[in-house]
């Protein structure tokens, strides 16, 4: 990922706001990226000012938070960072393109939920489950995949999973579009999900 240390700047996407549509709305991505990111990235600057000590660190050991226990400033920018990485890896697993899993990481899948479907059905109910905002995230624990929850900028970094990815389940990724059916968005997100991006994240180590 470029841009992983101080001072942050939020990256473009790689397609235009309106390119999700019918199933993502422009506004909406365009307000997600450009006004909600774009705060977290100005927070964590901010916050940074404060920290000059932290400032060498990439965004993955920010989001560690490893000192502990933190300071105000650095929960900032612990809980700042987080809100950086996990929009960057949202919107990183997203595509206009029509994509499905394929090789290892659909094997994968079938192996441990039986068909792509089931998997879908299962990823969809526990994004559901998430209560307020948060992720839910398909990972990758040594040679299972799993499906675990994040309540609000938490991340995964310090935990000893590989996310695979993540569906931002948020208000503010769907309530302009959906309102509060959230159900809709998700089965909405399931159509710009970017596998080919996925299949990566499964690969590497
Ligand atoms: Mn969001």
């Amino acid at each position: 990922m470029e841009n992983g240390m101080y001072p942050f700047i939020n990256l473009p996407l790689s397609f235009e706001y309106n390119a999700l549509e019918p199933f993502i709305d422009q506004k909406t991505m365009y307000l997600h990226h450009e006004r909600h990111l774009q705060a977290y990235i100005d927070n964590l600057n901010k916050a940074l000012e404060k920290c000059p000590k932290l400032q060498s660190l990439t965004l993955k050991q920010l989001v560690c938070g490893c000192r502990k226990p933190l300071s105000e400033a650095e929960t900032a920018v612990k809980n700042n960072a987080g809100g950086v990485y996990n929009h960057r890896f949202f919107f990183g697993g997203l595509s206009p393109e029509k994509s499905e899993p394929s090789g290892e990481l659909l094997k994968a899948v079938e192996r441990q939920f039986g068909s792509f479907n089931s998997f879908k059905e299962e990823f969809k109910k526990e994004a559901m489950s998430v209560f307020g905002s948060g992720y839910a995230w398909l990972v990758k624990d040594g040679k299972c995949l799993k499906i675990i929850k994040t309540a609000n900028q938490d991340s995964l970094v310090a935990v000893s999973v590989k996310p695979i990815l993540t569906v931002d389940v948020w208000e503010h990724a769907y309530y302009l579009k959906h309102y509060n059916l959230r159900a809709d968005y998700i089965n909405d997100w399931f159509n710009v999900v970017n596998w080919n991006q996925a299949e990566n994240n499964f690969n590497t180590l």
